[in-house]
């Protein structure tokens, strides 16, 4: 379902272009004034396009289409404002700070509903091409390049104080047997499976990512060792418990896991080394069990 916020401080305008647009199957949210669009666009991370009105009391839609921009979590979204006023000069000021569109009023419903259907086009694209640059196509957890830059983000909020974070790396024991025994296409299916469970394992604000071949790790913000212990552990018992299926039957896998936690002078590279010799004792110990 397409979600559209439509902005306008009269409440007849949002009543009929919100009608119009539900008539289209989208899904319309409706906000009175800026400082509200902002707060719904803040709670709601559903939001597809935003359907701004530039002459509002309180906020004009250019402060508040200004205020998106410079919001890290909504600053993509897409953007038409609709506005009385066709001026050349309001018209760039609003395309220059970030406008995908803007539709000057008393307008025609047919050409507002094109403008929208092309906005939202260039959405899904733009959507489909950040999913690539940041997934992992087998598994659809996040890639290494995503993980070392919001990792990075994370850790900098541990230096100021603002919050624990701990790491975990796993990696799948004697994954080759698996590979050499049931197949490549089995291994893969095993991987899929795994990312599977960690999806359903982990926290939404965990960064989970496929770090290599069989390797995972994950980023816990506001977690500590004794934490990150108690959820890898959860995590090895929820490997051991799941089965394959395979034609030669049944197939179970287990993982090793390493911990490490974060303090204020720590650095990536730190968090990672540590996690990964933490593992590597993991797999001397005897592999099935967690280490930090
Ligand atoms: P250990 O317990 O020491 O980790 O043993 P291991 O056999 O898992 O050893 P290692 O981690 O070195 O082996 C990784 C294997 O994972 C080798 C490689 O063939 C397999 N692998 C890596 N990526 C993929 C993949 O995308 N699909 C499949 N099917 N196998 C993969
Ligand atoms: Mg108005
Ligand atoms: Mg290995
Ligand atoms: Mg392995
Ligand atoms: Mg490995």
């Amino acid at each position: 379902m397409t979600h559209i916020l439509i902005v306008d401080d009269v409440a007849s305008n949002l009543v009929l272009l919100g009608s119009h647009l539900e008539d289209q199957d989208y899904s319309v949210i409706e906000a009175t004034n800026g400082p509200q669009a902002l707060d719904l666009l803040q709670s709601h991370d559903d939001i597809d396009l935003v359907l701004l009105d530039v002459e509002m009391p309180k906020m004009s839609g250019l402060e508040v289409l200004r205020k998106i921009k410079q919001d890290e979590q909504i600053k993509d979204l897409p953007v038409i404002l609709v506005t009385a006023n066709g001026d050349d000069q309001n018209v760039v000021d609003g395309l220059d700070l970030g406008a995908v569109d803007y539709v000057i009023k008393p307008y025609s419903l047919s050409v507002l509903l094109a403008r929208v259907r092309s906005a939202l086009r260039e959405k899904e694209r733009l959507d489909l091409m950040e999913k690539w640059a940041t997934t992992d196509p087998l598994t659809g957890l996040y890639n290494r390049r995503f993980f070392f830059e919001q990792a990075q983000r994370e850790l900098e909020r541990v230096q100021r104080n603002e919050t624990d974070a701990s790491f975990i790396i796993l990696d799948i024991d004697h994954f080759k047997k698996v590979n050499d025994e049931y197949g490549h296409l089995v291994g893969d299916d095993v991987l899929e499976g795994l990312a599977k469970l960690f999806k359903e394992t982990f926290r939404k604000v965990d960064l989970c990512c496929r770090f290599g071949g069989e390797e995972f790790v994950i980023c816990l913000p506001d977690t500590d060792t004794e934490g990150a212990l108690l959820v890898a552990e959860r995590t090895r018992k929820k490997v051991e418990e799941l089965s394959f299926n395979t034609e030669k039957g049944p197939l179970h896998v287990t993982i090793s896991l390493g911990v490490s936690s974060a303090n204020e002078n720590t650095t990536l590279e730190d968090m990672l080394k540590r996690a990964d010799d933490a593992l590597y004792q993991a797999k001397q110990n005897g592999r099935n069990r967690t280490e930090s």
